[in-house]
């Protein structure tokens, strides 16, 4: 196809996430996550052990209906899946020598059916999904036997699956632990908050943990190619003042560092600023140093909306239901969740990142969530979603336009390819999918899927590698 920026092999699909999409979150030996005590998402309150209210017990019942929704990829023209395979299936508490066996299984009969379909898997090794055990015995990634664990972890799903899996992350935004401590690094929040010297620290163990999972791949699966993830978030001054320009700078260096680290191999001077200023002396051994120099083969990101920064303590009102900081832009309107919708800032952190790294760079998460309503049209139940046809389309034409500025980028997986838990609101009505699952907030339903006009939509980009935007 000529008339299309996207390369021939560009990667077209979806992602979720095991504790947003299974289900059976106790079934065939899997111990608890730290999701399965998070009955109301980011900013609630964690619940002793698992509640009946907690939507992502059950799910979308993917753990029995993996089949059917892959099924429903492959009809959609899929040419790679992004999926996360549950630490605490494969290592219950996490601290074990020996994996579960059931675990691995589950995750083979993931492969086959994507084999089957001839797509792609794209794996991330921890999705927000800490072994409870470890967050409540070991204090999370603030001790540095996790470390250790997660190696242990990864060198197990590279011996089993890295002859199958080519496309790996090491962990789902890196960049989101200082502000989400339990659910990104499983760290217990005392009473006044988690101390910042030991945030920093939980920060290098993760950065010295994806390092070392970089270079078992090498050593055991030679042929995969190692990606971190982080959450981008193109950041505008509010004003044209120099202050509010340093203002960005410093919050873009808050994120920046993250793909500093994996992309340059050690701390950019900047950040060690920051240490230095917050008083704060990192534990970093000369093991460390010497495993952060294994640097990744690809950065991948999530996109969902852009924020501004301002220097003007007056002005410093966060944006509304945004987890990392900013002020709202008054030129772009926002989602029903607050997120401020800016499709050409998905153009500007694509050269932003190619720019600085020059790493080839896949987009792993971007959607719309939105409360669809399902109608019947011509005796079929679907979900007219305009909105999400249109917010899609305008992101897309802006990776065109990146492609066309000479930006390499290996593929689109549009996050929530199927209506799933949401990771900030622990619910099921902000919908993501192409693809409606019947289940309620409430938790009823017939969990019966239905394609929704995006469904189509989507099948038609993919056919046309782009030409049809
Ligand atoms: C990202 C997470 C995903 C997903 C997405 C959408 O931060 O990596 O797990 O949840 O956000 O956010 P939400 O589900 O809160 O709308």
């Amino acid at each position: 196809m000529t008339n299309t920026p996207f390369p021939d092999g560009f990667l077209w699909g979806g992602a979720t996430a095991a504790n947003q999409i299974e289900g059976a979150y106790d079934a065939d030996g899997k111990g608890l996550s730290v999701q399965d005590v998070m009955p109301r998402g980011i900013s609630g309150p964690r619940s002793e052990t698992p509640t009946a209210d907690n939507l992502k017990l059950v799910g979308i019942d993917h753990y029995h209906r993996y089949a059917e929704d892959i099924a429903l990829f492959a009809e959609m023209g899929f040419g790679v899946y992004r999926f996360s395979i549950a630490w605490s299936r494969i290592f219950p508490k996490g601290d074990e020598t020996e994996p579960n066996e059931a675990g691995l299984a589950f995750y083979e009969r993931i492969l086959d059916e994507l084999e089957k379909h001839g797509i792609e898997p794209l794996v991330t090794i921890s999705h927000y999904e800490t072994p409870l055990h470890l967050a409540e015995q070991y204090g999370g990634w603030t001790n540095r036997e996790l470390i250790g664990f997660y190696e242990r972890y990864a060198r197990t799903l590279f011996e089993r699956f890295g002859s199958r899996v080519k496309y790996w992350l090491t962990f789902n935004e890196i960049n989101s632990l200082l502000h989400a401590p339990f659910m990104s690094g499983g760290i217990p929040i005392p009473e006044g908050g988690v101390p910042e010297q030991q945030l920093y620290q939980a920060m290098h163990h993760e950065l010295v943990a994806s390092a070392r999972a970089t270079r078992i791949a090498r050593e055991v699966a030679p042929e995969a190619k190692v990606g971190c993830m982080v959450l981008s978030m193109p950041i505008y001054p509010l004003t044209p003042s120099p202050d509010d320009a340093v203002a960005v700078m410093e919050a873009d260096h808050g994120n920046l560092v993250y793909g500093d680290v994996h992309t340059r191999g050690a701390y950019p001077g900047y950040f060690l600023r920051t240490l230095r200023e917050k008083g704060i002396e990192l534990d970093i051994t000369d093991q460390d140093r010497d495993d952060l120099t294994h640097t990744v083969d690809f950065v991948s990101f999530s996109y969902y909306m852009s924020i501004a920064e301002t220097a003007d303590p007056a002005k410093k009102v966060a944006g509304e239901g945004n987890i990392m900081g900013g002020v709202s832009n008054p030129t772009l309107e926002a989602s029903e969740w607050g997120w401020q919708i800016d499709p050409v800032g998905l153009r500007l952190v694509l050269n932003q990142f190619w720019d600085r790294w020059q790493k080839p760079l896949f987009i792993v998460e971007n959607g719309l969530g939105a409360r669809d309503q399902l109608v019947e049209v011509d005796g079929e139940k679907t979900v007219v979603d305009d909105y999400r046809i249109a917010y899609l389309n305008d992101h897309l034409v802006q990776v065109g336009e990146a492609i066309e500025d000479g930006v390499e980028v290996l593929g689109y997986t549009s996050w929530g390819c199927i209506d799933i838990v949401s990771a900030s609101t622990a619910q099921l009505s902000k919908r993501y999918g192409f693809i409606y699952v019947d289940r309620g907030d409430d938790g009823t339903g017939s969990l019966d899927r239905y394609r929704k006009k995006s469904f189509g939509w989507y099948a038609d980009v993919i056919r046309s590698n782009g030409a049809s935007l």
